[in-house]
């Protein structure tokens, strides 16, 4: 039995049609991260943060899954491999691309959070300002994703992973932002085989063992094929 762990980022998604976030055309280059994706963007002006998730929320619905998240779901399937995918993306490309145990370590756009109890539930495709709780019927409900300065989900779950891990994989991902950056570092001290899969070398890359350089829809597949034939 093989632990695996992923780490995937909005590279993966690219080539299905989702902006990234620091491309030139990226999500960062027409929002600022302080005024969608923080607490104090939200308290300073919800209608504008749920415009923007109601937008990232449609253009998820909008794409479909490509041969990377589908070369992932083969490999989730496969017998003598215990995976555990971890994505950075907030879309459901995993889950439709076949991926059965997705760890959305950011958060979900097709869930919302009730900041007053926790209660999560399916986003409806518009969330507003003001809406409320189906549990708790407080009007704080918000949308189910981490922003910067939240902690990410299921931290605990990823270390032991990683401190478990025989290969370590980043996937689409810049390496700028913590704790996910970090996740190479982990793994490598559990002695992992680490590899990083991307267009160019991402701002961790020099602490991987091996890169594979290329489209993820290219590279993705070569890869989990290599893995399944050493079955
Ligand atoms: C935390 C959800 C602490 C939102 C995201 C000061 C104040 C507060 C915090 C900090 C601070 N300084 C540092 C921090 C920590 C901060 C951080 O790291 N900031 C950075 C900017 C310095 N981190 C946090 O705040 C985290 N929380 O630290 O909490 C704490 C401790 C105790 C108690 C409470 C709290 C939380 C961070 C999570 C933020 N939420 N997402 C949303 O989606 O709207 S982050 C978001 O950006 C993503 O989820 C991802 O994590 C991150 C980077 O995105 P990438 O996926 O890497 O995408 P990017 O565009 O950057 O890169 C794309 C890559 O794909 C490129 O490498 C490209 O080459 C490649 N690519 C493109 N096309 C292809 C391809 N590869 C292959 N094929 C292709 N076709």
């Amino acid at each position: 039995m093989r632990n695996i762990v992923i780490l995937t980022g909005a590279g993966i998604s690219a080539e299905s049609g989702i902006e990234t976030f620091r491309a030139d055309t990226g999500l960062w280059a027409q929002h600022k991260v302080e005024d969608v994706a923080t607490p104090e963007g939200f308290a300073r002006d919800p209608a504008r943060v749920m415009a923007f998730y109601n937008n990232r929320r449609a253009n998820a619905a909008a794409a479909r899954p490509n041969a990377a998240h589908q070369a992932l779901g083969r490999l989730d399937a496969a017998e003598d491999v215990n995976l555990l995918l971890v994505t950075q993306n907030i879309d459901d490309l995993h889950e439709r691309g076949g991926s059965a145990h997705v760890l959305h370590m950011h958060g979900a756009v097709n869930s919302a959070l009730c900041a007053a109890c926790d209660h999560r539930w399916p986003a409806p495709s518009e969330m507003h300002a003001g809406d409320s709780c189906p549990a708790c019927d407080a009007a704080t409900a918000r949308p189910d994703i981490v922003w910067f300065g939240e902690m990410p989900y299921q931290m605990d779950r990823i270390f032991a992973a990683l401190s478990q891990a025989d290969i370590f994989v980043a996937i689409g991902t810049s390496g700028n932002v913590y704790p996910a950056a970090g996740f190479v570092a982990e793994a490598a001290r559990a002695g992992a085989h680490t590899i990083e899969i991307n267009l160019e070398p991402s701002a961790v890359g020099s602490q991987f063992d091996e890169a594979i350089m290329g489209p993820a829809t290219q590279t993705v597949p070569a890869w989990v094929n290599s893995v399944l034939s050493k079955a």
